[in-house]
């Protein structure tokens, strides 16, 4: 037993998903990532789960937490994540959805009715049913631990104020790596370009789109107003996050560590939700305070109606998934 614990010591300093000292102690740190920086919510809740995964395991286990892209973009991060060059990494439901297909449900333009919907899905059966998808899904190497929130995605751009569908005519807009999002902006008439978060600011900087769309906590901490002050509240997306575990690396601990380590995910499902709503009132008085423009749209319907050949393109497959998260009252 002595012997097996030493020489899984040294596999995990090995594999870059774990590191361990050299030392009697075989400390297993777990190798964490975001694309935010320290602060942001769903960093803090998985720096959090970390403390408490330490004190839970008297120390035994940790989690390092590598922020703000330093392992890449979103893409990157699941890459590494299903090679076991990592153990965790939160990414948005987006670039999962050409992983697990069921996941571009939460991924359809106005598929919620509003944050309390998108909330009561995530935390029950339909919730729970979509992680068990994807930890069972033959060739995706992942765990799916947990949901977080992230708000409702708003198209902010250089050029003008959009407050109509035909304001989008012409515009370049950054989307996240998934079809449906390419097809979603195109069907609002801009030009949606696919590209890694970790693209985003240089391409507005250059000129290689004129803006992008996102929840205000990411426009205000990324500093997106800098390059696309007008932020219109066209609410087209509200996609969860999801916190993903390398299966690689999971298979390797023991079965008590991965309860433990599936509750506390479950715990900061609900502790990210509280830090989420603060920043979103935080970020809402920073984005003023830079000078942006945020423009209301009185009526969003013909936003709504303008994505229906999104719908008629992906809900066919996902009908039964869609019929059952609109019942949910
Ligand atoms: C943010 C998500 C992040 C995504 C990013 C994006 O929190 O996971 O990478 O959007 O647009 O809201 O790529």
């Amino acid at each position: 037993m002595e012997r097996r614990k030493v020489v899984l010591g040294v596999l995990f300093a090995f594999a870059s998903g774990f590191s361990a000292p050299a030392s009697a102690q075989q400390k297993i740190v777990l190798k964490a990532t975001d694309v935010h920086p320290f602060g942001y919510p769903t960093v803090e809740a998985v720096v959090r789960m970390g403390k408490k995964l330490e004190q839970a395991t008297g120390g035994r286990i940790g989690i390092q937490m590598y922020p703000s892209m330093q392992l890449g973009g979103e893409k990157e991060m699941i890459e590494q994540a299903q090679v076991g060059a990592l153990a965790m990494a939160r990414v948005s439901v987006g670039p999962m959805g050409p992983i697990v297909p069921e996941f571009n449900v939460f991924n359809l333009p106005f598929m919620f009715r509003d944050a309390q919907h998108m909330e009561k899905v995530i935390d029950g059966p339909i919730g729970d049913e979509l992680l068990t998808k994807l930890s069972a899904h033959p060739t995706a190497n992942l765990i799916g631990l947990c949901w977080m929130n992230a708000g409702t995605r708003h198209v902010y751009n250089s050029k003008k104020p959009i407050r109509s569908v035909e304001d989008l005519k012409g515009l370049k807009i950054r989307m996240m790596g998934n079809p449906v999002f390419v097809d979603t902006m195109n069907a609002l008439g801009g030009n949606g370009v696919s590209m890694g978060f970790d693209q985003v600011v240089n391409a507005m900087q250059t000129g290689v789109v004129d803006g992008a769309e996102n929840n205000e906590p990411t426009y205000a901490t990324g500093q997106h107003y800098r390059y696309a002050k007008y932020f219109s509240l066209t609410g087209h997306l509200m996609i969860p996050e999801v916190l993903v575990f390398s299966k690689k690396v999971f298979t390797s601990l023991a079965k008590d560590d991965q309860d433990l380590i599936r509750r506390l995910a479950r715990d900061a499902q609900q502790e990210e939700r509280t830090l989420w709503y603060e920043m979103e009132k935080k970020s809402i008085a920073q984005m003023k305070e830079a000078g942006a423009e945020i423009i209301d749209i009185a009526d969003r319907r013909p936003f709504q109606a303008a994505v229906k050949p999104v719908w008629d393109k992906y809900g066919a497959q996902l009908s039964t998934l869609i019929e059952r998260i609109q019942n949910v009252k």
